[in-house]
């Protein structure tokens, strides 16, 4: 990838970036890929301060997030997961619907229409003796939690990374190669015992556990397929992990029924669940 610099109409310097046709290619065989150097800093630190308004409850669009795990004055120390953060914070909603972030989905998938049409803050705090904080992340397929799409529907995920996420903040890890290993029934993502877990996997014949963290720098994300099997462990670097998971369909994607309720209840608003790429 080659990315270009250059600034939009209200003077945000952003990247403009040049696909090499490898990445699809790596996307498609790994089920997951790492651009290293995306998005912007500006856009980044601006949506870090939104980040820690909406953990403070504060929102500046006048709306709430969608009903959450983590609410604000919930223990500092758990996973703090809060569903479309976008909903409440106009930093958080410019980065959500960066163009480039949907110019290298659609680069990567071929496709000609990408809407993120759910959206995760996700901040890990650094690891404490406390044994009741739940922090990791068990191994899981997002595909499981996703049966609100019908079966076939193209859907991914850009998972931003907000901080330096180096191996001690507990990266993401993923198993490459995954995507095509079916649905598999162990998967949890609350699951905390994560080597456990891993161990209680069955994979299919010929199959191998091939882990690969997503080392990210602010600004860098990955892409992963809803199939490939990912979990994240503890975060022992003393800093918070930050990141925001943008869940992305592509035109070949459709409601079960073509109902919109659950996770497929904002769809239609496109001011909540930005259309990022149109060709
Ligand atoms: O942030 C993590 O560790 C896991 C995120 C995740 O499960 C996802 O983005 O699909």
């Amino acid at each position: 990838m080659l990315v270009l610099r250059l600034l939009d109409a209200k003077g945000y310097g952003y990247n403009r970036m040049v696909t090499l046709p490898t990445q699809r290619t790596q996307y498609e065989s790994d089920g997951f890929l790492l651009v290293p150097s995306l998005l912007p800093a500006d856009l980044v630190s601006r949506a870090v301060a939104g980040m820690d308004a909406v953990r403070r409850g504060e929102y500046n669009t006048g709306r709430a997030p969608q009903p959450s795990p983590w609410r604000p004055g919930d223990d500092p120390n758990q996973l703090c997961k809060i569903e479309q953060p976008q909903f409440a914070d106009t930093a958080i909603r410019d980065l959500v619907s960066s163009p480039i972030l949907g110019e290298m989905a659609a680069a990567i998938t071929g496709a000609s229409m990408v809407q993120a049409w759910w959206v995760q803050l996700l901040y890990k705090p650094p690891a404490t003796p406390d044994l009741n904080a739940k922090t990791n992340v068990g191994w899981h397929q997002d595909r499981a939690y996703w049966g609100a799409w019908e079966e076939g529907s193209e859907l991914f995920t850009a998972w931003v990374a907000l901080s330096d996420v180096r191996e001690g903040c507990g990266p993401m890890r993923f198993v490459r190669g995954s995507h095509r290993f079916g649905l598999l029934p162990e998967g949890d993502f609350f699951e905390q015992d994560i080597d456990r877990q891993q161990s209680a996997i069955r994979l299919p014949d010929g199959a191998a556990w091939d882990e690969v963290p997503a080392i990210l720098p602010p600004g860098g994300v990955s892409f992963h397929d809803r199939f490939t099997l990912h979990g994240s462990g503890p975060n022992t670097s003393g800093r918070p992990r930050r990141s925001l998971a943008i869940h992305l369909r592509t035109e070949r994607s459709r409601p079960v029924d073509d109902t919109r309720q659950g996770l497929t209840e904002f769809i239609d608003d496109t001011s909540l669940c930005p259309v990022l790429h149109q060709r």
